[in-house]
């Protein structure tokens, strides 16, 4: 079959077009390409995994070490000889064009070589495939995607400050009291707690730090006008934690009847079978407790565990049995509970969720070579990392707000540039998320303006290419900094 001039042999069960492109169906899909050892647009699985282009002259490496997969990127494709993404992919044609195809359901692989680019799937499924200006097709692509998927935000993204960032673990009651009222006058609408507060990895019950229990702090941000946001990772538990040693049985396990490990943070952890009716239980239970202390935005991280390879109770198929973990969430926290989604698979996660993080984590530095370049390990933090991943995830902005990690003005404990600085505000602001972690007393009076000027601001973002951008009266060109 000829598409703009260039003939593609298309093995799949039915097609039919659409505007922008053609529908196909199928388990599998194949499309021969002419275009030999070009580029791969690489959709990684979850926020934190890569998504860019990548050669096809070079063959994929796997992330080091091999410990380290299951929270890096669909484990199950580690060791993969051929370049693939999840749910969606691309080549680069001669004409700067994209050869597409994206599948409209969760679950779905994407491979290529230079022979062919292929789409497999458990189930039969509808495909996207066109082929044109990668912008253009991204775009229909979202379309459809909001079709089948849905679409959550009306309104624009809250602007948040998280503390994870600046204080990392070492948070309490009375730093977070103190931060509240160093926030006065700044215009943020979400105060978030981060990683620190919690007993234990499955224990989400406040440590010693928290004296008086979270409902203070949610209480007194509240009183400054601001939504009280937690952090908490619903899908996980360490093996210290009394959820893993009460209930050994609601975690996921491989054939054997091994536990699966999901990453190896805080010295190991594992995934709960959310479909489990008792863990299904305990989950809506946590979202509403967490909703009675008073957190009305949440951030769920380390999300992909539950999606992992492994036997499950239901049988359902892995991006599934996630997805219908993220609706009893949705259900437990109620409609107007913004739910933020990170470490989390992409596809599956949209329509149920109103933001989702779509790069890894940023630092307040600019590389981590010795682990994305030794260790094959693109997903490290580090604000070029995170940067990279972010703008080839931008086309989900129609879908869900495209949360790019947050922003610094400090240049305490800073070792960005200022010009570094600068570009990762510019990114939050077409991303349309803004955020930071900066704590106010590392502020100096003029950072503490630029914060404020920063978050106020409201310019017009007119896209001028994949990296281009016009912000207000700027242009802003990414692609200098890849
Ligand atoms: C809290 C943090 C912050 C952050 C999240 C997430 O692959 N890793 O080792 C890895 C560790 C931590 C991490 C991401 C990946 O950060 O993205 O914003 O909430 O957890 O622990």
């Amino acid at each position: 079959m000829r598409i703009e001039g260039y003939a593609f042999n298309i093995q799949a069960k039915r097609l039919e077009e659409t505007l922008g492109g053609y529908l196909l169906s199928g388990q599998s899909v194949q499309i021969g390409h002419p275009f030999g050892r070009s580029f791969y647009f690489k959709h990684g699985w979850q926020s934190w995994s890569e998504a860019a282009w990548v050669s096809l002259k070079e063959s994929p490496k796997p992330i080091l070490p091999p410990e380290r997969r299951p929270q890096c990127d669909d484990p199950a494709y580690a060791l993969a000889p051929v370049h693939g993404g999840s749910g969606l992919g691309g080549l680069e044609g001669y004409d700067g064009r994209m050869l597409f195809l994206g599948a409209l359901r969760p679950g779905a692989r994407v491979e290529a070589d230079r022979q062919s680019l292929r789409g497999s799937s458990p189930h039969e499924i509808s495909w996207f495939l066109a082929y044109g200006p990668p912008q253009a097709v991204l775009g229909r692509y979202a379309e459809l995607l909001a079709n089948t998927l849905g679409v959550r935000p009306a309104r624009p993204a809250p602007r948040v400050w998280c503390s994870w960032y600046g204080y990392y673990n070492e948070i309490s009651e009375a730093r977070l009291l103190h931060t509240i009222a160093g926030l006065q006058g700044l215009p943020f609408e979400v105060f978030q707690i981060d990683d620190g507060w919690q007993q234990n990895i499955g224990d989400w019950e406040p440590n010693h730090r928290f004296p008086s229990g979270l409902q203070t702090l949610a209480l007194r941000a509240q009183s400054q006008g601001l939504t009280p946001g937690l952090w908490l990772a619903p899908f996980i538990a360490r093996p210290s934690s009394r959820l893993f040693q009460e209930h050994p049985d609601w975690f996921l396990r491989d054939e054997e009847g091994n536990l699966v490990s999901a990453g190896i943070n805080w010295g190991g952890f594992y995934a709960l079978d959310v479909t489990l009716p008792a863990v299904q239980n305990w989950l809506q239970s946590l979202i509403r407790t967490v909703r009675g202390w008073g957190f009305r935005y949440l951030k769920l991280d380390f999300l992909y565990a539950t999606a992992l390879p492994g036997q499950r109770h239901s049988g359902a198929a892995r991006e599934e049995a996630y997805r219908e973990a993220l609706r009893l969430i949705r259900e437990a926290a109620g409609e107007e509970v913004y739910l933020l989604a990170c470490g989390a698979p992409i596809l599956a996660s949209l329509g149920l969720v109103d933001g989702l993080r779509i790069g890894p984590d940023v630092a307040p530095y600019w590389d981590n070579e010795d682990r994305r370049l030794f260790l094959h390990d693109p997903t490290g933090p580090a604000a070029y990392n995170a940067l990279r991943t972010s703008l080839h995830r931008l086309w989900l902005r129609p879908l869900v707000h495209t949360d790019p990690d947050v922003a610094y003005f400090r240049t305490r404990y800073n070792l960005l540039s200022p010009e570094q600085r600068g570009m990762l505000q510019d990114l939050a602001l077409v991303a349309g998320f803004k955020a930071t972690s900066d704590p106010p007393e590392w502020l100096d009076g003029e950072e503490r303006e630029q914060l404020k000027a920063w978050l106020e601001a409201d310019p017009p973002i007119e896209p001028l290419g994949p990296y281009r951008f016009r912000i207000g009266s700027r242009q802003v060109d990414f692609s200098l900094w890849l």
